[in-house]
């Protein structure tokens, strides 16, 4: 993952850093020529933004139990040779998990009590609330700590069934969705809405953003994690289980979580996981690779993508090759395939969102430095059409209004000349994007 995510980001960076020079020189001359009035200092500074934004979120969307944790340990955090994130039966995590680094901030986990769902502020709010927030020190350098850490995801509380209805996880209509009690009739709900982490990974510090989102009845409970987190992510990676099949909760999700945007320019991988549950050891390897085929048409028929678009994978098996260095394990556990998709499909949706939020910038820019150039030609045209009606008043005075108006006449043009030819760095820059 790391090589080729970091080839293509690299290569992007590179791109980024060139605009933004020839941007400042663009801003230095539109200055030195008094044509940098606000609105086109504004646009100037709007698209400088854009360019040095480097954020790209991943979000990891599907019911619970079908690997999104174990995926994002395999891809991510193979390297400290351990499962970080806790993905082992019956540790699942419990809450929407958003991974970053914000340099300002330590390293650390924080984790937003899940009573705050009893008061009317959004996510967003509470997001600018420090201290509604229990945070725990990170401690990157060590596997252990970290991991052990992250097992608060998974922690949850006992509550009255009035009391998970208030927090939006009973519904007396859909009794097959709620949780299960206990003997006294008490239900386990998670104990944290929502979970930040901060720390300084190599990708998360090139401005890599991951969510884990923790499956239907959390998604479906906290609305803004469908309008606002999962769908300003530039890379969606729907996850179904090879052992189960797409079921009718999966189901649900894609068709209310995922497929409606289908027809924006973002990126959204299938994946079959769990294909390891397929390799039964009294199988031939063609007929296990017939059994992964059927499973991966049946996905595609009834999420209505095209089979090649879904990838097989086993999380699990990926992580274990990863960590115990096996190279057979890894290629046949289908992670590779699955990093590539992924790095190709991230910086190159990118690269199109940005290449096109550019393109309408760099055009109302030069409208608006066109506009400020006419006027200024409008004012010359009344001076001229001024020095005419002066004719035959003054030769010595004409003279030398003339001389001054061709000299600014002169300027003018250069100026336009010089504004073309930024126009076609602007473009050839586009091309090399
Ligand atoms: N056999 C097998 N089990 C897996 C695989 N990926 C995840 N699991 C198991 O499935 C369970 C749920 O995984 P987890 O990552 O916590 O699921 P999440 O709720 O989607 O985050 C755990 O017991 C994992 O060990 C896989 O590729 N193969
Ligand atoms: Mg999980």
């Amino acid at each position: 993952m790391a090589a080729t995510f970091n080839a293509q980001w690299a290569e992007q960076g590179a791109w980024r850093r060139e605009f933004s020079f020839l941007l400042r020189l663009f801003s230095r001359w539109l200055k030195d020529n008094a044509l940098l009035d606000t609105a086109v200092q504004d646009r100037l500074l709007r698209l400088e933004r854009r360019t040095a934004s480097n954020r790209v979120v991943v979000a990891f969307v599907a019911e619970f139990s079908r690997g999104k944790s174990e995926m994002v340990n395999a891809i991510f955090f193979a390297d400290y040779g351990r499962r970080i994130m806790p993905a082992s039966a019956g540790r699942t995590t419990m809450c929407p998990t958003e991974i970053g680094y914000e340099p300002d901030l330590s390293p650390s986990l924080r984790l937003l009590p899940i009573q705050t769902r009893l008061q009317p502020q959004a996510l967003r709010d509470w997001r600018q609330t420090p201290e509604a927030w229990t945070a725990f020190d990170l401690d990157v350098n060590n596997a252990e700590q970290l991991a052990s850490t992250f097992e608060r995801l998974t922690e949850t509380l006992q509550v009255t069934q009035q009391e998970a209805q208030a927090l939006g996880f009973w519904h007396s209509q859909t009794p097959e969705e709620n949780p299960p009690t206990d003997a006294q009739g008490l239900v386990q709900v998670p104990k944290w809405r929502h979970a930040l982490v901060n720390f300084a990974h190599p990708l998360l510090k090139q401005g890599l953003v991951i969510l884990d989102t923790p499956g239907l009845n959390a998604i479906g409970a906290e609305p803004e994690l469908t309008v606002g987190l999962i769908d300003q992510a530039d890379a969606v990676v729907f996850i179904v289980g090879a052992d189960t099949g797409v079921t009718g909760s999966d189901l649900a999700i894609w068709q209310e979580h995922i497929r409606p945007d289908a027809d924006q320019g973002r990126t959204k991988l299938v994946v079959l996981n769990k294909i390891d549950t397929l390799w039964d050891e009294l199988s031939s390897a063609p007929q296990i690779q017939a059994q992964i085929d059927v499973q991966k048409r049946r996905t595609a028929q009834a999420l209505g993508v095209d089979p090649l678009e879904v990838l097989a994978v086993s999380a699990q098996k990926g992580l274990v090759a990863k960590v115990s260095g096996n190279a057979e394990l890894l290629e046949r556990s289908g992670l590779l395939a699955l990093e590539t998709a992924l790095a190709q499909g991230m910086v190159g949706g990118r690269r199109v969102a940005l290449h096109t939020a550019i393109a309408q910038d760099i055009d109302a820019l030069h409208a608006e430095v066109a506009r400020l150039v006419q006027a200024r030609e409008l004012g010359f045209t009344e001076q001229r059409a001024e020095l005419e009606g002066l004719r035959g008043k003054s030769d010595a005075v004409l003279r030398q209004m003339r001389q001054r108006i061709a000299q600014e006449q002169q300027d003018f043009e250069r100026a336009g000349s010089k504004i073309r030819a930024l126009k076609a760095v602007h473009v050839r820059l586009f091309k090399a994007i």
